[in-house]
């Protein structure tokens, strides 16, 4: 009878925790099937894998961040130079489809329209005999980056578990039963690439090589090579042709090492057998116990930096996928957090210094035609992916992005040149993991020369947020190459005399004005990028000490920049004439960036762009593509609308299909454009850190954007710029209560809050006054806006906030209670 109860309350726990685990996992009570999207991704910022979870046929697909087609190529188009004088005339008389015809023959490049991010193929594991199984459960532990499989066959419990170890270079997969002997599968490859070799070695090891594909005249170069070992408990292991079979084992574990002679952009000399069969050998000398501790450790050096909770309701004890469903109808604040910090855990997985950049997938594609080639867009989407990097806590992980920068100054000067006729470094829309930088895919998309202009202000934002000057010496060239680009391609617009982009573009949109053509003379995004271009290279050459004649010519220009203009409906124009649509719900809001990313626009300094940054956003509605409703929770955070922000978060995590514009999210929380893309994954986390505090415009403002649903949590480990971490900060009520700030620079402490603080040792604060002293939260005065007549033009409705001046040290903790 005793043992009965004992098995009763063991019976029990086993299933509560089956049915309540800790809030940082995403879990299922089902299997993935065929569907991709319901797999549970891992990945070391090197190897991604995703982990389907089914019973019978398991499926590990495989990614390797540099596994991509093609090899080292340009793709500049040398009749640009010629045509543009014709193009910019066409532009300024007003002839806009004229010239996107001309740009589509002389600019847009006839070569490749950039390479693909390719699969490796699937590590396919075969259960014979595993058909009818109990008690299935999976999950996704965010915490420690470990998926896991558990259900039970004939009364013997088996659990799978797979991790992309971060310091050991490979996917380990541990599989046990609870019974002895009762562990019997085959392993085998499957791969879609047409040059390969898939094949069973003398010391059983599992292989597959091959070379990725040409495409679009670029002979495939990017030769790759993976191999599976497995070490079992007990049992045999027998090797096939191309099969590895195991039999009656207790347990095993399976380490699968993948390289390519990739090197870099330009160089593709390396030996992927060595690579991998190194990083193999080092894995597989290890116990699964061995290589799992310091992958963890690895993993929260990162993770752990963030600590977040707006509390728990009973949705938490459902499946991941049912409270998906159950978001917008449920009060479910654990899914908030889950869904942020998921953002977090993808961030770390997918981009690792020394990797590539997160691509438009993240590291996670299963298709050899991937949607737009899951490639780099930089008209906002690879940006995108790194807004979290700084804010939550995770700028090393920002690198990859950062140095593909260095490299497209790099490879860019020669489009300049070739192209433009003009010096310095630029890009267009899109690039690839060969630093392509020429127009691809149509005028209408690629024809926007301010890819290189928009990515440069990362490596500026990194400086801000750190303050190290010998970085900023290192990256000050390419910060000035990007302005003397455009100082080179301004133009002098006939009728305004303002300088101008010509030929230039608000990404993808197109006034019906213009025929249906998204081209035009300074348009607002194009200015905006451009003033941001030359007020970071002015400042960083004045910090630098340096290079002042130039500095004084990019001034000139600068006050030469079109100002803003709020058109007739009150709303920011997005083109120099005031030829907008309030109804056009254009995915792309591309002049909104002077709000977002940018501080151009301000609540405080700009309260009229502020206003008509409202009415544009209003004009464009909510539902959209999954990036698209991202950028919008961080607009709607920076004009300090909570409840809207979180309307728009509502609609992001809404599953797949259930808005018919579009967007959404999958079952395993990626984001759908759809199709999946990982930039509404980063733009939401970035945009949940934005409703809870910015540092822009001045200041470190706190909470300024809190939706009614969020009146209690706590949030600590954010970064602000200047140096400053927010160790902690706890609001009840929608008011602060305590705030806890470290100073890692020193300087001035602008705080913005929604309630009274007082210090900890119940000292009155500093009000603040004047102009912020603090070095990393200057802005640069925008010009006077020119304003419509026939705007009706209301000031913010902005609630009242107080304005602090805290004097730091370097080093200190500074400590504050609500009043
Ligand atoms: C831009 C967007 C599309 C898509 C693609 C990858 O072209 O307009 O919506 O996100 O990038």
């Amino acid at each position: 009878m005793r043992k009965f109860f004992y098995l009763l309350f063991l019976a029990i726990t086993i299933t509560s925790y089956a049915q309540t685990p800790r809030v940082q996992k995403l879990w299922y009570d089902k299997p993935s099937g065929k569907t991709w999207e319901n797999a549970l991704p891992v990945g070391n910022g090197r190897l991604g894998a995703m982990v389907y979870g089914n019973v019978v046929n398991e499926a590990i697909q495989l990614n390797e961040h540099t596994l991509w087609s093609g090899g080292p190529n340009r793709n500049d188009n040398p009749d640009a130079l010629a045509a543009l004088p014709e193009i910019r005339k066409l532009i300024f008389d007003g002839k806009q489809k004229e010239a996107e015809k001309l740009a589509n023959k002389a600019i847009i490049t006839k070569k490749s329209h950039g390479q693909m991010f390719q699969p490796l193929g699937d590590l396919r594991l075969t259960f014979p005999g595993h058909d009818n199984f109990t008690n299935y459960y999976r999950e996704l532990d965010i915490e420690r980056a470990v998926a896991k499989t558990t259900y039970q066959v004939d009364g013997v419990n088996y659990t799978r578990e797979v991790l992309a170890s971060f310091p050991d270079r490979v996917i380990v997969i541990r599989l046990t039963a609870d019974k002895p002997g009762k562990l019997t599968f085959d392993a085998s490859y499957a791969s879609l690439h047409k040059i390969k070799t898939i094949k069973t070695t003398a010391s059983k090891d599992l292989t597959i090589a091959g070379t990725t594909q040409d495409h679009e005249g670029v002979k495939g170069m990017v030769r790759f090579k993976g191999i599976a070992r497995i070490k079992t408990e007990g049992g045999t292991v027998t090797a096939n042709d191309t099969l590895l079979v195991v039999k009656g084992a207790n347990a095993a574990t399976i380490y699968v090492s993948i390289a390519t002679n990739f090197k870099n952009y330009n160089d593709v000399s390396g030996d992927e057998n060595a690579l991998a069969a190194s990083y193999l050998e080092k894995a597989s000398s290890k116990s699964f116990a061995a290589i799992l501790n310091p992958h963890i450790a690895a993993y929260q050096k990162y993770f752990k930096r963030v600590k977040f909770d707006l509390g728990s309701t009973d949705q938490g004890k459902l499946p991941t996928d049912e409270r998906l469903k159950n978001f917008r109808n449920v009060n479910d604040p654990e899914l908030v957090t889950l869904y942020y910090q998921y953002g977090r855990y993808l961030l770390i997985s997918s981009s690792q210094p020394g990797g590539q950049p997160a691509n438009l997938q993240g590291i996670w594609n299963n298709k050899m035609m991937p949607p737009w080639d899951s490639k780099y867009t930089i008209n906002i989407n690879a940006q995108m992916n790194y807004w979290p990097a700084e804010r939550t806590n995770l700028s090393e992980l920002h690198e990859p992005f950062l140095k593909m920068v260095e490299e497209l100054s790099e490879t860019g000067k020669e489009t300049a040149k070739t192209m433009y006729g003009a010096r310095g470094w630029m890009a267009h829309h899109n690039t690839d993991i060969w630093r392509a930088t020429g127009a691809i895919d149509g005028a209408f998309w690629g024809m926007w020369i301010a890819g290189g202009g928009w990515t440069s202000q990362h490596l500026w934002q990194h400086y801000l947020y750190h303050g190290d000057k010998a970085y900023l010496a290192k990256i000050y060239p390419i910060l000035k190459g990007a302005a003397t680009f455009y100082a080179d391609f301004l133009i002098e617009h006939p009728k305004y005399k303002w300088l101008v982009v010509n030929p230039g573009s608000s990404p993808e949109n197109a006034p019906a004005a213009h025929e249906g053509s998204s081209l035009d003379a300074g348009t607002t995004m194009d200015n905006q990028i451009a003033f941001d271009v030359f007020s970071s290279t002015i400042r960083a050459a004045e910090i630098l000490k340096k290079d002042a004649a130039f500095t004084d010519s990019l001034k000139q220009m600068r006050k030469r920049l079109p100002p803003m203009h709020v058109g007739q409906h009150g709303q920011l124009q997005e083109w120099l004439d005031d030829v907008d649509d309030p109804n056009d719900h254009h995915r792309h809001v591309s002049h909104l960036y002077g709000l977002f990313p940018s501080d151009q626009i301000s609540a405080y300094r700009t309260p009229e762009l502020f206003s008509a940054a409202r009415t544009t956003l209003l004009h464009r509605g909510d539902v959209s593509t999954g990036w698209s409703m991202g950028w919008k929770v961080n607009w709607w955070a920076r004009l300090q609308d909570g409840n809207h922000a979180f309307t728009l978060i509502k609609s992001q995590l809404s599953p797949l299909g259930t808005s018919k514009e579009g967007g959404g999210t999958y079952n395993n929380l990626f984001d759908a454009h759809p199709p999946f893309q990982i930039d509404g994954n980063f733009g939401c986390t970035s945009g949940i850190t934005e409703m809870l505090m910015q540092s822009a415009d001045g200041s470190v403002h706190l909470l300024p954007a809190l939706p009614d649903v969020w009146q209690a949590g706590n949030i600590g480990g954010l970064l602000a710029q200047g140096g400053f971490e927010v160790v902690n900060m706890e609001w009840k009520e929608g008011k602060l209560t305590k705030v806890e700030v470290k100073s890692k620079l020193g300087g001035n402490l602008r705080l913005r809050t929604p309630n009274a603080l007082k210090s900890a040792d119940n000292k009155a604060v500093k009000i603040a006054s004047g102009q912020n002293a603090n070095a990393f939260y200057q802005n640069e005065a925008v010009a006077n806006a020119v304003i419509s007549p026939k705007a009706n033009a209301a000031a913010p409705d902005l609630k009242q906030t107080f304005l602090y001046d805290i004097p730091t040290q370097a080093g200190k903790t500074y400590v504050f209670a609500g009043q």
